[in-house]
């Protein structure tokens, strides 16, 4: 039996890549911060299989623990500060956690695994926010980092890292460059889920509006349980390498919101959304559509949820949720 280590158990994908990884029979163990972290009760309902660890990818010698008990075959580092508007106000903290943090996990994977190395494969979570000005249209592995956000720098900062814990040292380290990925377990916080939680309440009549920041921005959106297939299959291959993972295609904000209205009846939508600047950002990554050839050709991954298939499932999730809620 294949064991795994996932940080950011929590999240999004942290959810989605362990109920992959236990239908493939693996032990999985997830590292959970704080003393009484919040969404402690979630993981066990969601993955009751998952044995929690306390650590921090902060901090070097909790993740050391964390791998001389779970003594993982696999490493899934997807801890992070990954909300890029938050990544302003807090970009020493952003550096510290999504930068530095990468560095604590090499780190500390390089010093258990000792000479043996190679007995250790490494993911690392990059992201399509490390193109932020695009320099390619589409962006591809090779396609020159411009970084717009500080959550952009840190996650080149690990990117780079992660190539060289491979160049220095042989570790088995891959870096998948992943687009947007949404799903009804996105954080309310991201634009997708803020957008399909605010349509569902208001065709329930619990909300009259919602406020947004810039609805011209462009992303290539995928479906989260497609996109983690893509982590488990990096690990797979034979060389550590890196991958774009993306559907190839772009849409608006306004594209997204359009969808999402439509699927509760409203096509008049435009009167239901107010612009508030607060929502703006210092620096806008204006259009990201990813090139996902790589993936296919040599992973044989390829997306099985298409854009408006997400959007509508994301607003029928968040319906059943607010019926629910209203019910009570
Ligand atoms: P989420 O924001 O949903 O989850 C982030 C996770 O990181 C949470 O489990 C959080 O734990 C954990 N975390 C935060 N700080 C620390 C810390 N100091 N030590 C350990 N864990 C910590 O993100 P997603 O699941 O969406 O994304 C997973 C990874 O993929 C992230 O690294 C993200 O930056 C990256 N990524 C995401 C993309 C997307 O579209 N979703 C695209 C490209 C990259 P807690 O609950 O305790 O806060
Ligand atoms: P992003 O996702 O920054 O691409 O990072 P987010 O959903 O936050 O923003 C996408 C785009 O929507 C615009 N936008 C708004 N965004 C939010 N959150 N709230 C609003 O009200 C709003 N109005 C317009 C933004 O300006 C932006 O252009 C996500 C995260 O998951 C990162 O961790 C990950 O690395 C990248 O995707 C790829």
């Amino acid at each position: 039996m294949k064991r795994a280590l996932v940080t950011g158990i929590t999240g999004q994908d942290g959810l989605y890549l362990s109920e992959l990884l236990l239908s493939k029979g693996y032990e999985v163990y997830g590292l959970i911060r704080g003393q009484n972290n919040p969404k402690a009760d979630l993981v066990r309902s969601v993955v009751p299989d998952v044995r929690l660890l306390n650590g921090d990818i902060t901090d070097l010698s909790s993740l050391i623990r964390a791998l001389s008990t779970s003594q993982p075959d696999e490493v899934y580092n997807l801890g992070a500060v990954s909300f890029v508007a938050y990544s302003w106000e807090n970009a020493r903290l952003t550096s510290d956690v999504t930068g530095l943090g990468v560095l604590n996990v090499l780190e500390a994977t390089r010093l258990h695994a000792g000479p043996d190395l190679s007995k250790i494969r490494f993911y690392q979570a990059s992201s399509s926010e490390m193109f932020g000005k695009v320099q390619d249209v589409p962006q591809r592995e090779s396609t020159l980092l411009w970084p717009r956000s500080p959550y952009g720098v840190a996650k080149v900062y690990g990117h780079y890292m992660t190539i060289n814990y491979r160049e220095s040292y042989g570790m088995h380290a891959s870096s998948g460059i992943l687009f947007n990925h949404e799903s009804p377990r996105r954080g309310p916080e991201f634009v997708t889920r803020k957008i399909t939680q605010a349509v569902a309440r208001i065709s329930l009549g619990l909300q009259e509006s919602i406020s947004l920041g810039n609805l011209d921005a462009k992303r290539d959106w995928g479906f989260a349980g497609d996109y983690v297939e893509a982590m488990w299959l990096m690990l797979q291959q034979e060389q550590a390498d890196d991958y774009v993972v993306a559907t190839g295609e772009t849409h608006s904000i306004r594209e997204f919101l359009e969808i999402a209205f439509a699927h509760v009846g409203i096509d008049d939508w435009q009167r239901l959304v107010t612009q508030d600047p607060r929502f703006l950002r210092p620096a806008e990554v204006d259009l990201l559509i990813g090139d996902p050839t790589k993936a296919r050709e040599q992973l044989g991954w390829q997306p099985k949820v298409g854009f408006e298939d997400l959007v509508r499932m994301m607003v029928d999730s968040d319906l059943a949720e607010q019926r629910k809620t209203s019910a009570r």
